[in-house]
């Protein structure tokens, strides 16, 4: 690879700030988040009684330490506005997480806020090499959830052509692309998936858009997951991560040399440490991202504990940008599972499948008892060249999948192979594992 690459930034003095520097403007951005922490009820006991009562009580980045970890339970229990730092009157925005695993946790922006999330969003942009003669179909959720509207904004001030097509109607999708000429796509990685095939399914030729780019994310996917979609689709796909509690999107991105997502350490403050002892780790190795919110002032989210496990590249990269880079996220705490005893992230799974060419382009994973055991069954469809109707070479192709599973995640699977565009799919966040199990009490 280069030792160096050509790129474009968006805001090159601080995306290329110099380490000391970069940490001095974090220093001083945190102590303004911890004094708006200290108008809210619950920062001023968790932080009064650590002797942090302004933000001149924090002395150094290395103070970070004494500020105790925010968790999703934390946001829960202060919904509705435990958590807001500034006048309601003064709020213009808020945005909710799902809530698909409990009571919602809500976020507020400023005017101030919803500029500084959107320049974070169009530096992401930006970065990949798009501009204003671009073409941008956002294809992702609009409403509480933060892709839609942030992503929207972010192409707007880049001052893209944005279509604000929303997810789902892949068909419609098809006619927005080719009636103006879609450059640049957002989407879920699995809706991607899901677009490539329903493209052949329709007929829709590849020389009848114009597709250049997509941004993915909201969701796991592994490097051959983006592979396949780049390959099948004839574009470069861009890793994008966020979070509803920082924003939403636009806090980690690729940049053009696709090796780790750069998080945007003005806007941010990352840390990676064991989940259960909670102490660093070091760069390089795997543990669940903290990250403090250095951005907004409405909701100052402090040391907050995203459950997402990825790692810090030690060395910079070849693009010049000074702000550290994050592994592509392996998976959720949460996410993990345990079948008889080993422990299994869904993302291990999709390593494996995606890199088979057979494959197609949907798989479900599904967790049941069996008596005592657990039994694990992958379900995958095939891809649009095998015949259904042919049991042997069906047999031979479910064999060698269940085969290579098993040397790699060290369970037996049962492997089934589905027709293609026959497992469930969904707009949103794609579902990937069904885990049928009684639940202890
Ligand atoms: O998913 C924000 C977003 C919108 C990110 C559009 C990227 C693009 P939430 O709904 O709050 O916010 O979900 C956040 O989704 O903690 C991760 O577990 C997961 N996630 C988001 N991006 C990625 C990614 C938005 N690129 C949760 N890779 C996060 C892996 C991701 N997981």
């Amino acid at each position: 690879m280069a030792k160096s690459m050509v790129c474009q930034y968006w805001n090159e003095k601080m995306e290329t700030l110099p380490r000391p520097e970069l940490e001095a403007y974090q220093l001083e951005q945190l102590k303004t988040m911890v004094a708006y922490a200290l108008r809210t009820p619950f920062y001023r006991e968790r932080l009064g009684r650590e002797g942090i009562r302004s933000g001149e009580d924090i002395k150094s980045l290395a103070d970070l330490k004494r500020i105790p970890f925010t968790t999703k339970q934390d946001l829960r229990d202060g919904f509705p506005y435990g958590f807001l730092s500034i006048s309601r009157d003064e709020v213009i925005r808020l945005h909710a997480s799902s809530g698909t695993t409990g009571t919602p946790t809500t976020i507020y922006f400023n005017r101030e806020d919803i500029g500084r999330w959107t320049s974070f969003v169009a530096r992401c942009i930006y970065g990949t090499g798009c501009n204003h003669t671009d073409v941008f179909q956002n294809m992702i959720t609009y409403g509480l959830f933060t892709g839609g509207l942030g992503f929207h904004a972010g192409g707007e001030a880049v001052g893209m052509l944005v279509i604000p097509s929303g997810a789902g109607n892949t068909t419609r999708q098809f006619k927005l692309m080719q009636d103006f000429g879609t450059t640049v796509v957002h989407a879920t990685p699995s809706f991607l998936l899901h677009v490539e095939s329903k493209m052949r399914e329709e007929g829709v030729g590849r020389d009848s858009i114009k597709l250049k780019r997509a941004f993915a994310g909201a969701e796991p996917y592994s490097e051959d997951t983006r592979r396949r979609i780049e390959s099948l689709l004839g574009i470069d796909v861009y890793n994008s991560y966020g979070l509803s509690e920082m924003n939403g999107p636009g806090v980690a991105f690729e940049c053009q040399a696709k090796n780790g997502l750069h998080l945007w350490e003005d806007g941010y403050i990352g840390e990676i440490v064991n989940p259960d002892t909670l102490e660093p780790v070091p760069d390089g190795e795997t543990g669940e991202l903290v990250l403090t919110i250095l951005c907004r002032e409405a909701t100052p989210i402090l040391r907050y504990r995203t459950r997402d496990l990825s790692a810090f590249y030690p060395e910079p990269c070849i693009c010049g940008r000074t702000h550290r880079r994050l592994h592509r996220i392996k998976g959720r705490t949460d996410d993990m599972l345990i079948i008889n005893g080993v422990n299994l992230f869904p993302s291990q799974i999709e390593e494996v499948i995606m890199s088979i060419k057979e494959v197609g382009n949907n798989y479900l994973i599904v967790v049941e008892k069996d008596g005592v055991l657990d039994r694990l069954t992958v379900k995958t469809e095939v891809g649009p060249e095998i015949f259904m109707d042919d049991a042997r070479p069906l047999n031979a192709l479910r064999e060698r999948i269940r085969k290579i599973l098993q040397a790699s995640i060290t369970i037996n699977p049962r492997v089934e192979l589905h027709e293609p565009g026959t497992l469930p799919i969904s707009e949103g966040k794609a579902k990937r594992v069904l885990d049928n199990r009684p639940r202890d009490i």
